[in-house]
């Protein structure tokens, strides 16, 4: 261990990352808002940031208030997503137990497209799901019921939730004790409401669903881990999405974070090398027309595998110029 100050280096984990700067809960129970050493922790090959909320990290005090991290340690995951702007994908949240993906059941109106983009994501990062349907007093109706059970039947906790009503709390509770979780979702869903709920004395902003769009404001803008006071809850609050691009997946793997689909592949008649999209003997697409697959979530997986395909085909035709984002054709979360 290195020494400076007289003061030994501790471990932390990161709350929050912005502007090279991060707000680290130490060993000591003290928050340091902390530099990095030297800008010595660039962001891994193909990440947007270097740190993300959950993230351990290595910090030498400088006193109880500041600190400078010397160390990023070893992550055990990392949720995130593609960043358009920035050409990479951006971690939002590292070393979680468990997704929650806030959805609610109207303002703003339920997306399953982005739920199963979720999943997908959560497949990769290798954490389990757990949907929350928020908002159930504003009433539930038979197409969200209907997606909701697809969700269950593929082995995806659903839970059904509201603020509003104190409906859910409790099971949410239970579900999250003793893990690190995070929050992710639309704008305006009710994460930050349901934080606030779980989580009593923590002042996450919450805001007004903008009666515009009907899409909710992205009231919170910094991912933020928070924790309750005796320790049992770890939650990442995130910004809300609008979309959430998937760049990072090679086509030939997208199947497999589709788990309906799985017993299916290789068993069609180009074996590995099926896409699955249009093949004749592709078993995925009997599976399909035979009902064991729902067909609203084949369509999600076509209109990803087209992302994807779209967003390779940008990256060959590029020149060396700075990259573009992808003109996507399909808009899931709007
Ligand atoms: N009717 C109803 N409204 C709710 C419920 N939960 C939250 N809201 C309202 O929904 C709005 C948005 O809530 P937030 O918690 O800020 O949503 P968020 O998901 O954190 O939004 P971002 O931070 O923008 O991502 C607020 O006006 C809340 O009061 C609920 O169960 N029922
Ligand atoms: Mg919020
Ligand atoms: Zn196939």
């Amino acid at each position: 261990m290195s020494r400076s100050r007289g003061t030994t280096a501790m471990r932390g984990v990161v709350l929050s990352f912005s502007n090279q700067h991060a707000k680290v809960k130490c060993e000591d129970d003290q928050i340091r808002l902390c530099t990095i050493k030297g800008k010595r922790i660039r962001a891994l090959d193909g990440w947007y940031n270097a740190l993300a909320a959950g993230d351990y990290v290595s910090v030498q005090p400088l006193s109880s208030a500041e600190g400078v991290i010397e160390s990023l340690l070893s992550r055990k995951n990392v949720f995130g997503r593609y960043n358009e702007k920035g050409s990479a994908d951006q971690a939002f949240a590292a070393n979680i137990d468990i997704v929650v993906c806030v959805t609610s059941t109207k303002t703003p109106p339920f997306r399953p497209r982005f739920v199963d983009r979720v999943s997908v994501l959560a497949e990769q990062c290798g954490a389990p799901l757990l949907v929350v349907c928020n908002k159930v007093d504003l009433g539930l109706d038979g197409v969200v019921e209907k997606r909701l059970s697809v969700f269950e039947s593929l082995g995806f906790r659903v839970l059904r939730s509201s603020v509003a009503l104190d409906l859910g709390i409790d099971e949410l509770r239970e579900a999250l004790v003793g893990k690190i979780s995070v929050f992710v979702g639309q704008s305006g869903a009710g994460k930050s409401s349901l934080i606030n709920r779980l989580i009593p004395g923590t002042t996450q902003r919450i805001g007004e669903v903008s009666e515009k769009y009907n899409r909710g404001r992205h009231t919170t803008t910094l991912a933020t881990m928070l924790f309750s006071q005796s320790g049992d809850l770890s939650i990442i609050d995130t910004p809300g999405l609008r979309r959430l691009a998937i760049r990072n997946i090679n086509l030939n793997d997208l199947s497999a974070y589709f788990p309906e689909m799985v017993p299916f592949i290789g068993l069609c008649d180009f074996g590995a090398s099926c896409t699955h999209t249009h093949e004749s003997g592709c078993a995925v697409r009997q599976a399909v027309s035979g009902g064991r697959i729902y067909h609203d979530r084949y369509e999600s997986y076509l209109r990803i595998r087209a992302e994807l395909e779209e967003s390779k085909q940008w990256k060959k035709a590029e020149t060396g110029k700075p990259q573009k984002a992808a003109k996507y054709r399909f808009e899931d979360e709007e």
